[in-house]
């Protein structure tokens, strides 16, 4: 079949596509085990249970078989005495689990077919879970795919993070508007989590640092907090894929140590003997907490102790009782900072080695460096963290002193370089003297890591350039790139499995253990009778997503019109404002020629902006206004439809990706590290719009340009046009439809109640274009237009769809992760399928 079309197994297609009947006897083994639980575990008979008892009594009974594995796994880790990897992440966003681990168990149609047999649909109990949003945006998705590949490769890890009460806010849109709601996703209980009882760690913050005398004259610094907060475990278990291997997810809940003040109370002040409570458990209340206020910004530092400090006792306390000697810590376990939110983790091991195993400072330093690495996901300055030096020094007194030493011997070091220059040494220091004296997170991950990753190619590149250009020029060589990745089982099988069964029966039904084989399915990409069942497929994923926007917001659209999508965090960066500006710039045209014959299209937007980012607020006030005119305006005849999708998460981008034909990743270059919906998208075949910038970069050299429509300046020529000035005049000047564009937004076109409305964005676009929307307007609008006239040409729109879809397979986590198991962390892999 290598290379050549079969025509045969195409029209074969739909025969194998439903799969071979699952076993009579496991269907009835599973619903005997659902009853079981239904009734024991749930206490509801079949004639009381809600579906939400149902979606319980199903996830108990996976999550027994996920058990088995699990507890071997353990076993076989210790067995093995092997290394660990140690996944250290303020975010893991996860996402419903019940179609993901009946899948990984490869339980998934008999599932089905039992709980038919009890008049019950799968489809119903998915719907049914909620979110477990407990991460922004992709770098907290980036770790949830992480995790999973691990299992899938069979490397002994952990992932340790926060279980916050409440995830990423629930967003609803009101006349337009984003407004902020408390998620709830713990409320109807979680079946995948088994609290550790017997594991509580105490944090210390605060307080004061006692000097001792040691036997030997040599001084001991001894930190005695002035508040301790207790962590509490609560273990996930992540399957791998065909539930080889299984790994933990262990979550961190804060608990004050005392559960009230008994006297207070008693003396009668109710609320005041809870006050020290409420300020412990506040720690893990909610994801992100506003950090615009002094006391946000507090909270914020606590919570990254907090978890940092749990995981080190509880990862320096396994390895002590497998291998007795914290000396050999960094042959056993290999710790991946994401991001610098764990960064303090640097310190905090550092006191664990120091003040309390008494290992002398350069030897435990070695160790340190050893054992961390550190992935950099972003060069935005504004999001590279730092904290002010009073703040730590109040809260981590210790801390504070050892980050002091850590700066004075690297200072030291690099001052008897060549180029000691005050300059050179303050751009090298942790403590950053320029805006108030504050401690540089992202230079203590570096210093305290053997390795510090970028998330792609360009990205790792810029990272030596820029951010990280003075540190690399003492340490050359630590920066390398391990460009990001996704789990197929969620993004292609779980998120579109017709798609995926027309997939398997071209490449094998290997394809979930080793996505590169989808390069097999490179020559069908011409091969009519294939592309025909490509196309059905997206038609009958749009038509869904049709149904699910009209339930959800009223608005008919057309399966048939072009699916333009544009999902993801709303940030002035991303640009969603050059994807208005084109949409509204259409708009007139179309009202203005409406006898042309214009592509029928609709336009997606969906995505969260930080509750205070009034700017991104504004963005979605105004994609949600265009909308309601474009959508009502008779002229349009529906040729062209405005939608923003509420409450943007894993389960609607699962929901919306496989429906998209085309993908918007439309970035100022430079500033996107890397994107990974821009891989889902391409997975599922949808066409990418995209500058170069982060993985698009990487995606263009995989499908080849005929296949991706790039626009727009590099990354170079951003920073070029920056130096000469950012004022967008000279750009609108030039060009007649971005002017006509901005001046109908400006005059309030969409906002007649409030014509100003949108003022501030006209003249931020004007005067103060950082991210060079207008510069990069006109070579938009005008690959948009590439897009209708591809488009117009069917066989050669799929085409290129398969194409893409078959060069996707390297954008696996999987091989991702066995980059950094091979280069970063040195433990060994296992393929799935080879156990
Ligand atoms: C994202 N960062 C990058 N940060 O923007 C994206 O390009 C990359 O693909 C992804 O990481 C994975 O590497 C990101 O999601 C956050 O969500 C921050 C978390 C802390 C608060 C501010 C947002």
């Amino acid at each position: 079949m290598d290379g050549q079309a079969d025509a045969s197994l195409v029209t074969n297609v739909e025969a194998t596509a439903a799969g071979a009947a699952p076993a009579v006897t496991e269907v009835a083994e599973i619903r005997d085990r659902i009853l079981e639980k239904l009734k024991h575990s749930v206490s509801k008979n079949v004639a009381s249970a809600t579906p939400h008892d149902w979606f319980i009594a199903t996830a108990l009974s996976v999550r027994d078989k996920i058990v088995e594995s699990w507890l071997n796994s353990i076993d076989n880790a210790k067995k093995t005495g092997r290394k660990r990897v140690y996944y250290l992440s303020l975010e893991f966003l996860i996402g419903r689990l019940l179609i993901d681990a009946l899948t990984n168990m490869e339980l998934i149609d008999q599932t089905r077919a039992a709980l038919a047999e009890l008049g019950v649909d799968l489809e119903t109990l998915r719907e049914i879970e909620p979110d477990a949003a407990l991460g922004n945006g992709g770098l907290g998705r980036l770790a949830a795919c992480f995790m999973e590949s691990m299992a899938t490769l069979s490397i002994a890890a952990y992932g340790y993070g926060i279980r916050y009460d409440h995830g990423l806010f629930r967003q609803r849109i009101k006349d337009g508007r984003q407004l902020e709601y408390p998620e709830d996703w713990l409320s109807y209980g979680n079946p995948w989590e088994f609290q550790r009882r017997e594991l509580v760690y105490g944090i210390g913050f605060g307080g004061h640092i006692e000097t001792q005398t040691l036997p030997d004259g040599e001084l001991k610094q001894v930190w005695m907090p002035g508040e301790t907060v207790e962590a509490l475990a609560y273990d996930t278990p992540i399957a791998g894929w065909r539930g080889a291997h299984i790994n933990t997810l262990r979550l961190w809940a804060a608990r004050a140590a005392d559960p009230l003040r008994l006297d207070m109370f008693n003396s009668g002040d109710h609320v005041g003997a809870l006050m020290d409570r409420v300020r412990a458990e506040s720690i893990s209340k909610v994801l992100y907490p506003g950090d615009t206020s002094p006391a946000g910004q507090e909270l914020r530092l606590r919570q990254e102790y907090f978890f940092a400090s749990a995981s080190l006792q509880d990862l320096v306390r396994r390895h002590l009782s497998l291998f007795g000697d914290i000396r050999t810590l960094a042959d056993k376990a290999a710790i991946q900072l994401n991001d610098t939110h764990p960064a303090i983790a640097v310190a905090e091991l550092m006191h664990i080695l120091v003040d309390r195993h008494d290992i002398p400072w350069d030897e435990a330093w070695g160790i340190t460096k050893a054992t961390f690495s550190y992935t950099n996901h972003t060069l935005l300055p504004e999001a590279l963290e730092t904290w002010p030096v009073p703040l730590m020094e109040r809260l981590l007194p210790r801390h504070m002193q050892i980050i002091y030493l850590i700066n004075a011997l690297h200072l030291e070091k690099v001052g008897k370089g060549p180029d000691a220059s005050g300059a050179r040494l303050a751009a090298l220091s942790l403590i950053d003297e320029s805006h108030g004296r504050r401690v540089r997170m992202g230079h203590l991950a570096f210093l305290g890591s053997h390795k510090v990753n970028g998330v792609s190619a360009l990205h790792s590149d810029l990272m030596k350039t820029t951010v990280f250009r003075d540190l690399e020029s003492v340490e050359p060589g630590k920066i390398t790139n391990k460009t990001n990745g996704i789990t197929f089982r969620r993004w292609l099988k779980e998120a579109n499995p017709a798609l995926t069964s027309l997939l398997t029966e071209v490449v094998g039904d290997t394809l979930l253990d080793d996505a590169t084989i989808l390069e097999k399915v490179a020559p069908y990409a011409d091969d009519a009778a294939f592309t025909e069942r490509y196309a059905a497929i997206r038609r009958a994923n749009k038509v869904a997503l049709s149904a699910l926007v009209r339930d959800r917001l009223g608005v008919k659209l057309d399966p048939d019109a072009l699916f333009d999508v544009h999902i993801k965090r709303i940030h002035e960066y991303k640009r969603q404002i050059l994807n208005i500006l084109e949409t509204v710039a259409i708009f007139e045209e179309i009202r203005a020629q409406p006898f042309r014959e214009w592509i029928p299209r609709v336009k997606i937007f969906a995505g969260k902006a930080a509750a205070s980012y009034t700017t991104a607020k504004l963005i979605i006030q105004l994609a949600n206004d265009v909308g309601k005119v474009v959508n009502s305006d008779p002229t349009v005849r529906g040729l062209l439809k405005v939608v923003f999708l509420p409450n943007y998460n894993v389960s609607l981008a699962e929901r919306i990706i496989p429906a998209a034909d085309l993908s918007e990743q439309i970035s100022t270059a430079g500033m996107e590290a890397s994107g990974t919906g821009n891989m889902k998208f391409a997975l599922n075949g949808a066409l990418t719009i995209g500058t170069l910038d982060g993985a698009n970069v990487e995606i263009l050299e995989r499908v080849g340009a005929p296949n991706i429509f790039i626009f727009g300046l590099t990354a170079d020529q951003v920073e070029a046009k920056r130096t000469q000035g950012i004022s967008g005049q000279e750009a609108i000047a030039k060009s007649q439809r971005l002017s006509e564009a901005l001046e109908s937004i400006a005059s309030g076109v969409f906002s007649p109640e409030q014509p100003d409305r949108y003022r501030p964005l006209v003249d931020a676009l004007t005067y103060n274009d950082f991210f060079l929307v207008t510069a990069d307007f006109d070579s938009y609008y005008n690959m948009q237009r590439d897009v209708f006239r591809r488009w117009r040409d069917k066989k050669s729109w799929w085409r290129s769809a398969v194409i893409n879809t078959s060069n996707m397979g390297w954008f696996s986590s999987d091989r991702t992760i066995t980059e950094y198991a091979q280069e970063i962390w040195n433990v060994p892999t296992t393929p799935p399928g080879r156990h």
